[in-house]
């Protein structure tokens, strides 16, 4: 069976103009895209979105930088989405990501690192509702 899970191109990539190149390889990796959204976090669902960090030291800094600059958050599609997906970005910090993943590829810094993916199918719904209705996740 198909599932989804959730992912944000995180303001790093925006900015240097990674995100046509990202969304290539996650398409060639064969997920189908569901619904994808160009936007900016405010500052209240970025905190609601990484309250789980909320006593982590990096919080503070996570917030500015992902509220810094637009965002691309999608919905993606695709037999064992979440595990799948979280194979295809790398590991959190890319210095220890595997050659050819998202992060070892695109992202700076264990901080500032590319892009987002949910680590459970439930998570994969509950993120995807802050930024998209039930009827475009769900198609
Ligand atoms: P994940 O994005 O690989 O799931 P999490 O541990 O859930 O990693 O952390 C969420 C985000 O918080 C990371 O993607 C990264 O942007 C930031 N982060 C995590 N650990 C650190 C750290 O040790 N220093 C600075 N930022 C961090
Ligand atoms: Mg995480």
């Amino acid at each position: 069976m198909k599932n989804i899970t959730f992912t944000m191109l995180k303001p790093d990539s925006v900015s240097k103009g990674n995100i046509g190149k990202i969304i290539d390889k996650i398409i060639q990796d064969g997920f189908e895209i569901v619904a994808m959204k160009y936007t900016r976090l405010s500052i209240e669902d970025a905190s609601e979105f990484y309250s789980i960090h909320s006593e982590r030291p990096f919080f503070g800094d996570l917030i500015s930088y992902m509220t810094g600059g637009p965002i691309v958050a999608a919905v993606l599609k695709k037999e064992n989405a979440v595990e799948d997906f979280r194979k295809l970005i790398g590991s959190t910090n890319p210095l220890e990501a595997e050659k050819g993943t998202i992060r070892n590829l695109f992202a700076d810094s264990i901080s500032e690192n590319a892009i987002h993916g949910s680590d459970s199918d439930e998570n994969a719904i509950i993120e995807s509702s802050f930024l998209f209705e039930k009827d475009e996740m769900f198609q």
